[in-house]
């Protein structure tokens, strides 16, 4: 049995003192442990960003992707071995902006991946640009006169785009955290974890007592993640008052157990034999 240590490198995160990728962090490796995976069963595949320099120090398969190209590589990954339990783990600016196509259409294929999201509200690495969920007004190196476009609502796209498991946690809960990421690594498809995450750093609007004052949790107010009209209405519920937990949840057949390739056997024990394709390349003649 592996132990939350078990999926930690000894390379030294790089994070600012403070971050809330630490305590998301801790969440992951314990929430890993207490689903009984181990490192050699577990591929995170993370993007370019403060988030996704996590790579370095989470040991297991975990692969550095480009900037918002974790959910391709992530596919690929669970297609070529669907045993493994597989992780992408990005920011809101290379998952929502960058990586935005991706995360749209991969919503509507119930591939049994789990995305992550590192929602700080900002482009952390590159020292504090707006991204897709900066709010309104925020003033940042590419808004000096306060930002003009509406945020991303990332839950309510999720769920309007046919995922089937849709959250959001904060770093500063971190059982809760960890709950969540359990459920939504147990769940068989597509799950959506979106993280409050402060940038203590370059986000001096969304801080740690900024989001401590508004969140509040679904599960203590009976929530029925069954129901999505109701789930994507309150995925809408942003200001004074900001819910966390599990939003929309429902049972479908994953992508990759529709697939009649891989009902035998996953594709890396099939090997690979030469096939004639002369038949084929007669029609380009
Ligand atoms: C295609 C591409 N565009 C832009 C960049 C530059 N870039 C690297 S990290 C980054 C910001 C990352 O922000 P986010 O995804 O929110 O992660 P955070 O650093 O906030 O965790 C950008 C713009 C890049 N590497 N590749
Ligand atoms: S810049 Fe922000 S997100 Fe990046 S490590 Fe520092 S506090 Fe964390
Ligand atoms: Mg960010």
């Amino acid at each position: 049995m592996a132990k939350a240590e078990d999926f930690k490198t000894n390379v030294k995160p790089t994070w600012c003192p403070g971050c809330g990728n630490f305590g998301l962090w801790q969440s992951y490796r314990e929430a890993l442990a207490e689903l009984g995976l181990q490192p050699h069963n577990t591929a995170m595949v993370f993007d370019i960003g403060c988030c996704g320099n996590a790579a370095n120090w989470h040991k297991l398969y975990a692969f550095h992707s480009l900037h918002g190209r974790t959910i391709p590589v992530a596919f690929a990954i669970k297609i070529a071995n669907s045993e493994l339990t597989v992780v992408a783990d990005s920011g809101d600016g290379g998952g929502y902006g960058e990586g935005g196509n991706h995360f749209l259409h991969t919503c509507r294929t119930n591939i049994d991946i789990t995305y992550i999201v590192h929602n700080n509200q900002i482009y952390g690495l590159t020292t504090g640009q707006a991204s897709p969920t900066t709010e309104i007004g925020l003033q940042t190196k590419t808004t000096p006169q306060g930002q003009l476009d509406r945020p991303f609502h990332p839950l309510q796209v999720a769920i309007a785009q046919g995922a089937t498991f849709v959250a959001r946690g904060f770093t500063g809960d971190p059982m809760q955290l960890k709950n969540i990421i359990k459920e939504a690594i147990k769940h068989k498809g597509f799950s959506l974890v979106d993280i409050l995450q402060p940038c203590i750093t370059w986000n001096k609007l969304n801080t740690f007592t900024w989001y401590k004052q508004r969140v509040y949790k679904l599960e203590e107010q009976n929530w029925d993640a069954k129901d999505k009209e109701k789930a994507l209405a309150k995925a809408g519920e942003w200001g004074d008052k900001i819910p966390t937990g599990i939003f929309y949840q429902e049972q479908a057949p994953s992508y990759e157990s529709q697939l009649p390739q891989l009902k035998d056997k996953t594709l890396v024990e099939q090997g690979v034999q030469a096939q004639d394709i002369s038949k084929f390349l007669k029609e380009f003649k």
